[in-house]
Formats: C-alpha cells, sequence, structure tokens
C-alpha cells in the first residue's frame, strides 16, 4: 500500500497565470475537482473508504472545517475541500527512514510548505541532537524519556509551552490538558488564539459563553441572514446547502465583505438538479463592499436606525419585553449612538448612506435574524469590539434565543471548539481548574499562562525554553514570520506531534523530535478493540469520528497514546490519573470528562447516541445568560477606524481556494480566477491608477510599522481585482511576514492578520509577466 514520494513539482512563480474571478460556486466541477486527486492518490478502495464515510454518523469527521452535519445526511455530504484535506491525509504516500540522512535540517529549511507537505506521512518518531543538522530514527521510548528528562530539568514549569491545533479530538485534548496542568503550568497556547479568540471574548462578556447561540436548523427558519468577514464557498462549502435551504424558505441573506466571494454571489448544488445543469441558486440579496475593519462603524450605524425608528414609532420596532427582562446598557447604547458621527461611519465602512439604510430596513423587517462571521472580523485590532457590535444589533430586537435567530462565529479547525470545551486554554476559570484537581488528586496551577503571541514573545526574551505542539504548524500560521522563527529557533528543545512535514519542523530548538501521529481517518487499535473519538462542531453539537482506513504505518502512535505514554515518563504520581488505562480503553478517559467538564455529564452514554449530543447553551436554550447580573449586557465601544497614510494600502491576509491554513494543496485559485502561483496582490483599478501601478506589475510589497523593523515580501505579481477601495488582499502564510507580532486585537491578543498598512514599490528585480487570458473552467 505504502508509497515512495513521487519528485515534488512546484510551479515558477512567473508563470502565474491570471483570468476572471467567478461568479458561482460549487457546483459539479466541485464534486469532480474533489474525485480526480482522490483516486489519483490513494486508488479506488481507500478512496470509497475515505469519502464515502466522512460525515456519516459511523464514519470520521471530515478534518476541513467545523461546519456541522445536518440530521438529513445525504452521500455527497462532503465537498471540494472536504475530499482534499481527507486525500491529504489517507495519502499512501510515506516519508521513508532514508529521508532524513538525505535532507538536513538545513535543507528542509530552504523548502516551501508545499513541497513539505508532498513528502507524504511522517511514520516514526526522529530526533535530532543538539548541534547536529539532522533527524535520525529513535524509538518511541527513548523519544519519550529524551521530552521526560528534558521537562524535569527545566527550572519553572513555565519555561514550556504546549500548542494544541484544532484536530485534536477531546479525548486527546482532555488528556494533554490533564498532563499539561500535572506537570505544572497553564502555557497552553492554541490554534483559537490566532482565529476566533476576539469571538470568545466578546461573547464572553456579553452573553456569558463564547460559541454560537443557533443549531444547525435555525439556518432553515431565519427570516434574514447576515454573513460577515467570511468566504463560505472556500472554507465552509457545506455551509452554502444551508443558505440555499434558507433561501427556498424565503430567507434574505446579505453579505458583508470587501471582496465579492464566488460562494457569496451563486451556489450551484451538486446534490440538485438545478445546481448541475442550471444557474443555481443567487445567494445574497444584497452585497456590501466594506472597507477592511468597517463593520464596527457599520453594525452601530444599523443599531442607531433601529433606534431612530423605534423613536418614531415608539413601543413598536424594539422587543421590549426581552429587553427588559434579560438585557442591560440600553440606555447608555442610546446616549452612546445618538452622538454617532455619520460622516466617520462613511469613510470607516465606504459605502453610500443608502446602502446602510438598506441593510437597516432589512433588519427592521425580520423577525428572526442570523448573525455569522469569521476571520474578517477577529483578526481585527477593533475585533472583540466589532463583535460586541453584532451582539448589540441582536438584542435590541430579541435575536438571541428564539428559532432562526441567533449569533454564530463560524469555526475553523474541525475540533477547535471541543479543545476549547476540554480545558485547551491559558486562562480556563478557576471552577474548572478546581474540578480537575479534585477529580485527579492535584493541585493545577493558577496563573493565567501565555497565548500564541506572549509564547513567541517570552521565547524571545529567554522565558520559554521547551515548546510542544499537539499538531499545527506554529512558526508557519503566527504573525511576523522571521521574529517568531528567531525565537523558535533560541529554544532548548522543540517537539512536534504531527500527521506531515510542514514548516515547524525545521525551525527547531537545538534539540528537536518529531513524533508522528494517526490521523483522524485510520482505525485506532487499542488494548481494549478499536477506539473512536469525538468532536464538537461550531453549534455544540458532539459526536463520535471513527477512523475507517488502515493506518499508513504500524508505528504510528494515537495523540492518546503519545500524550499517556509522555505523562507516564514525565510525571509519574503526579496525579491519580491511570495514564496506562486512558490509552487502552478511551472510555475511561470520558468517564473522567463526564465529571470535569460542564454539560458532559454520563458522556459515555450520551455519545454513542444516534448522531450524538448537544452541549447546553443557557442564551440559546432558555435566555439564561451566564454573565456577573444573569443579564446580557448592551455594550458601548468607541468608533475607531484604521488611518491609511497617503499612498499606501491596507491589506488583508487569506486564504486561496487550495490550501488548509498553512498547507498548501496547490496552486490555483478557481474563484478568484488564479492558476499556477500564490504570489500575488489583488487591487482594486483605481487604487493602482493612483499609485501609478498597473495590473501585471511585480511589486515589492512593504509592511509599514511603528517599530522600524524591515518587513517585506518580494516579486509578487500585482492582480486588478474588485476589492474595496484601498483594501488589498494576498494569501496567507506567506504574508504572515508582513504582520507585526505586536499588532494584536485589543482583548483578544489575536494577530491583526486583515489590517497590514503596506506600500507597493516595483519589484527591485523586473521579472517577465505572462498576460492576462481567461484562466480557469
Ligand atoms: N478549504 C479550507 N477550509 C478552511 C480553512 C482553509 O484554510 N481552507 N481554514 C479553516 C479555518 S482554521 C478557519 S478559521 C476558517 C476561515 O474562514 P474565513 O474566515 O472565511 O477565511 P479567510 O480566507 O481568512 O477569509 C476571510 C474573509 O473575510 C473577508 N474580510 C477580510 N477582512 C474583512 C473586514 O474587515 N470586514 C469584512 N466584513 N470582511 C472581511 C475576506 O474578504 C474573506 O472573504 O476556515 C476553515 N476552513
Ligand atoms: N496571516 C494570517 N495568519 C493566520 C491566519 C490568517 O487568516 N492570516 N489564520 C489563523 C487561523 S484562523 C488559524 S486556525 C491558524 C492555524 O494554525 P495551525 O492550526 O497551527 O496550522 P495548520 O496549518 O492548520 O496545521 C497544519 C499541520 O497540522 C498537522 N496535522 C494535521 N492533521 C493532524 C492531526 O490529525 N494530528 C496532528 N497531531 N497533527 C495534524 C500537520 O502536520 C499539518 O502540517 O493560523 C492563523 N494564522
Ligand atoms: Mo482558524
Amino acid at each position: 500500500m505504502v508509497r515512495e514520494n513521487p519528485p515534488v513539482k512546484e510551479p515558477d512563480e512567473n508563470d502565474i497565470e491570471v483570468g476572471m474571478p467567478k461568479n458561482w460556486a460549487a457546483g459539479m466541477p466541485g464534486v469532480l475537482h474533489s474525485m480526480v486527486p482522490a483516486l489519483e492518490h490513494m486508488g479506488v478502495e481507500r478512496t470509497r473508504k475515505t469519502l464515502l464515510s466522512m460525515n456519516h454518523k459511523d464514519g470520521f469527521d471530515c478534518m476541513s472545517c467545523a461546519w456541522p452535519d445536518p440530521d438529513h445526511r445525504k452521500a455527497f455530504e462532503f465537498c471540494e475541500n472536504g475530499a482534499k484535506a481527507v486525500t491529504w491525509e489517507a495519502t499512501p504516500v510515506v516519508v521513508s527512514s532514508d529521508f532524513w540522512a538525505g535532507h538536513p535540517v538545513s535543507d528542509l529549511l530552504s523548502r516551501s510548505e508545499y513541497w513539505l507537505g508532498m513528502q507524504g506521512r511522517l511514520t516514526e518518531p526522529v530526533y535530532k541532537p543538539a548541534g547536529e543538522d539532522h533527524y535520525r530514527p529513535v524509538s518511541w521510548d527513548e523519544a519519550f524519556s529524551i521530552v521526560g528528562n528534558k521537562l524535569n530539568s527545566l527550572d519553572s514549569p513555565d519555561q514550556a509551552a504546549f500548542y494544541t491545533s484544532g484536530r485534536t479530538s477531546n479525548e486527546a485534548a482532555f488528556a494533554y490538558q490533564l498532563f499539561v496542568r500535572g506537570y505544572g503550568t497553564n502555557n497552553l497556547p492554541d490554534c483559537s488564539n490566532m482565529c476566533h479568540e476576539s469571538s470568545g471574548w466578546a461573547m464572553g462578556q456579553t452573553i456569558g459563553i463564547g460559541k454560537a447561540t443557533i443549531s444547525y436548523d435555525d439556518f432553515g427558519k431565519a427570516d434574514l441572514i447576515i454573513i460577515m468577514g467570511q468566504n463560505p464557498g472556500t472554507n465552509h462549502p457545506r455551509m452554502l446547502t444551508a443558505l440555499e435551504e434558507a433561501k427556498d424558505n424565503g430567507a434574505e441573506i446579505v453579505a458583508v465583505n470587501p471582496l465579492p466571494e464566488a460562494g457569496l454571489k451563486r451556489y450551484k448544488n451538486p446534490q440538485q438538479v438545478k445546481g448541475i445543469i442550471g444557474h443555481g441558486t443567487e445567494i445574497a440579496d444584497q452585497f456590501i463592499q466594506i472597507r477592511l475593519g468597517g463593520d464596527m462603524a457599520l453594525l452601530q450605524a444599523v443599531s442607531k436606525r433601529v433606534l431612530d425608528a423605534e423613536a418614531r414609532n415608539p413601543g413598536t420596532v424594539l422587543d421590549h419585553a426581552f429587553l427588559q427582562e434579560h438585557c442591560e446598557g440600553l440606555e447608555e447604547l442610546k446616549l452612546h449612538l445618538a452622538e454617532l458621527d455619520e460622516d466617520a461611519v462613511l469613510e470607516a465602512t465606504g459605502l453610500r448612506v443608502e446602502e446602510i439604510d438598506e441593510l437597516a430596513a432589512r433588519y427592521l423587517k425580520a423577525d428572526k435574524v442570523i448573525v455569522t462571521w469569521a476571520m474578517g472580523l477577529t483578526q481585527q485590532k477593533r475585533g472583540v469590539a466589532t463583535i460586541k457590535e453584532i451582539i448589540n444589533l441582536l438584542l435590541l430586537r430579541g435575536n438571541i434565543g428564539k428559532p432562526g435567530a441567533g449569533a454564530s462565529p463560524i469555526r475553523g479547525h474541525s475540533n477547535v471548539q471541543g479543545d476549547r470545551t476540554m480545558g485547551i486554554w491559558e486562562q480556563m476559570p478557576p471552577s474548572f481548574l478546581d474540578a480537575l484537581g479534585k477529580e485527579f488528586d492535584f493541585e493545577p496551577p493558577r496563573d493565567h499562562g501565555a497565548d500564541a503571541v506572549k509564547t513567541i514573545q517570552s521565547m524571545r526574551e529567554g522565558g520559554i525554553k521547551f515548546f510542544m505542539a499537539m499538531g499545527g504548524n506554529l512558526v508557519g500560521a503566527i504573525s511576523d514570520s522571521n521574529a517568531a522563527e528567531a525565537a523558535m529557533h533560541g529554544t532548548e528543545m522543540t517537539v512536534q506531534v504531527s500527521t506531515k512535514l510542514n514548516r515547524s519542523h525545521a525551525v527547531t530548538g537545538s534539540e528537536a523530535l518529531i513524533l508522528p501521529t494517526l490521523g483522524r481517518s485510520e482505525i485506532d487499535r487499542q488494548a481494549a478493540g478499536e477506539q473512536f473519538v469525538s468532536v464538537e462542531d461550531t453549534v455544540c453539537a458532539v459526536h463520535p469520528s471513527f477512523g475507517k482506513v488502515e493506518p499508513v504505518a504500524a508505528a504510528l502512535l494515537s495523540e492518546v497514546a503519545i500524550i499517556t505514554r509522555l505523562a507516564r515518563a514525565t510525571i509519574p504520581g503526579k496525579t491519580s490519573a491511570d495514564w496506562a488505562g486512558f490509552e487502552k480503553n478511551y472510555d475511561l478517559i470520558r468517564e473522567h470528562i463526564s465529571r470535569v467538564v460542564d454539560g458532559c455529564e454520563d458522556y459515555n452514554t450520551k455519545i454513542r447516541q444516534e448522531g450524538g449530543f448537544v452541549l447546553p447553551n443557557g442564551p440559546r436554550d432558555s435566555r439564561t445568560f451566564p454573565t456577573p447580573t444573569g443579564k446580557a449586557v448592551i455594550t458601548v465601544n468607541e468608533l475607531e477606524h484604521l488611518d491609511r497614510p497617503a499612498g499606501t494600502l491596507i491589506l488583508q491576509t487569506l486564504r486561496s481556494h487550495d490550501q488548509f491554513n498553512t498547507t498548501i494543496y496547490g496552486f490555483n485559485d478557481r474563484y478568484r480566477g488564479i492558476k499556477k502561483g500564490r504570489h500575488v496582490i489583488f487591487v482594486n483599478p483605481e487604487d493602482l491608477a493612483e499609485l501609478g501601478l498597473t495590473d501585471g506589475q511585480r511589486v515589492d510589497v512593504h509592511g509599514i510599522s511603528d517599530d522600524g523593523a524591515e518587513r517585506v515580501l518580494r516579486n509578487y505579481r500585482i492582480v486588478a481585482y474588485p476589492s474595496a477601495k484601498g483594501c488589498a488582499a494576498a494569501y496567507y502564510p506567506e504574508a504572515n511576514v508582513l504582520v507585526p507580532l505586536e499588532n494584536v486585537a485589543h482583548g483578544s491578543n489575536t494577530p491583526v492578520s486583515k489590517a497590514v498598512i503596506v506600500r507597493l514599490d516595483p519589484a527591485r528585480e523586473q521579472e517577465p509577466v505572462a498576460p492576462t487570458t481567461a484562466a480557469g473552467e
């Protein structure tokens, strides 16, 4: 079954082809696109076992995003990008034992993320001793004792940090945070720190819980769905089916985005005849092309119009009974918004008054409103305040805690929400720590730990010397790549638990280990038999996930096995945890989860019910708000927007259609008309004219910041693109070199990846440019 790695072909960035962007998403081409690489890489049998069991009730949970499964699952309930994710994981191509001798770390450092990922699955633990440039295979026992000895030699547990990426299962996450707290630190940074942290903060402070207040079925019941700062056609493609159903039921949809994203315009559903041969469904009734960072102003302006309408017709607009019984802070909001500077709103949003009026009219007409959002809102300096304004707007008309209405952050990684529920957070509340300590007879550390940005800052200052990652690619994902890599290089030991190679395996501490692990699609056999794991989706539904294909290598351990064996090598007897028992049978872990994690009582029983179970959620279920006063808090937020010095642009960093975060599947961004390359910057044609630049020209993109450090992306091709005026876009993770580490959102400390001030200079070395043609199908 195992295959040698084929030579990896990378495109020449000078041959990028640029065609017209698409105005529709998915449809049959989407499904076909997904099947071809799967069949090519995995063959018929493995393709059948993976693609056709993904998202089925006895199959595994798709690892591509946290979008929920409807109860009525269909055979096609996977999407093009889900298929890419599973093909990437379940590939039979492996990194062989002799790979390491031929590829020193210095060679890995010169390789792209694409090349690294294409080497195939990691199959055996490897170790790089201090002072050496090569990893070499080691036994599992050797690996655990190297790590355990290192951890026990540190002066303080706070000199270690333990990262988690959001694919880790609930069982592994629970065991991991127990090990880390048993060892003695709360340094548990995670990908969420760079992702929906702003949502968690804003919602926690206003409605008392940082999770969506809707269930899957609410989409079909809504009158109005407002999608802000999110590109579902690429990043949550199955959401388009829910939006189509909502439209069929009469809902209006508004998209707020600086870019006219394909999936927000029209959707061709591959499961319906009209999606295969017809025009598909028009998705957005109104497209609001907002400037980067302008959402806070837009939301305040709409709330002001709602309050004005109430003032004109008292008693008829606001949900007075709801506000009276469940909310506080309305009067302060009224006073604040009465002073709203409409000129500042137009400046911040770049919109016309009529567009804002139209959105307000739609909001006032609708009885049931859902607002969804993703990275366009969270990765902003004022991301927390912006999301608080969403809550304000929803509360005014009682749009929380009733069918068809609510606040819905759409999570990214498939189990990032579950990981948080299980205690992966550097700031878990005392009630959780108390329960954990009681359950396992130890005293958990109480000081808050370091988040992702603080971990890098602490490494730079010599504080954190040991770094372990349960999945992910922190140096690839975090801002200020050069600074982050220098900090990581300065540590004493790095340990990566991974399925495939990435940049974080090349940017090491003086000693480094790679511990390969099973993917979610693979069968997990332990002493007590085949194990399943559990995950939580973006609407708080928890369900089991069963691996289906043979593991790609016999030596692979599950994440749970790696954590429990490491705990035995590092902190035997420190807690009362039966680590060996955990590894044998994950039911034992779930028994503890039942007693420690709120809402997970009888976990082993509930997880075995058909379809799993839904975690309780006070605002959604009963309009109870677990805030200090028991009321939802309407907040007052000072309007702020970005100043853009003359001659500069605001840049957002986003995902192409051919990537999963730092994993690059390919070099096309079909919906945006890009083929064979990623080094492009999308710029509005009017901005180009003002800056004296042209489509196709090569430029160096300079990040402008106060610290005077040089941050530059060289030789990028300009693509004239209908982005909002003054707002450019380039692909993450490459563009991370431009984002200063200190540029973080107020409150959540999330890197501001969607608002970087840049200057474009003609490239130092001019390269020939391929002509613009109509690329794409
Ligand atoms: N195929 C695939 N699926 C994925 C991922 C992937 O990389 N590939 N990543 C997963 C993860 S971890 C996450 S968090 C999600 C990310 O899902 P998204 O948040 O959809 O991801 P981005 O590509 O960052 O897109 C941000 C969107 O917000 C818009 N935007 C940017 N700034 C602003 C702003 O100021 N205001 C408004 N209104 N809009 C703005 C952009 O134009 C873009 O459409 O997707 C998940 N799913
Ligand atoms: N500039 C900019 N930066 C960003 C963002 C942005 O929009 N712009 N988005 C941010 C967001 S939303 C996020 S979530 C982060 C993502 O940050 P991360 O989660 O750290 O990054 P990923 O690229 O998702 O991690 C991919 C790696 O995970 C490993 N992996 C995959 N599956 C498994 C598994 O089952 N188990 C284990 N142990 N390992 C596995 C593989 O080795 C793979 O190389 O990036 C953030 N960074
Ligand atoms: Mo994310």
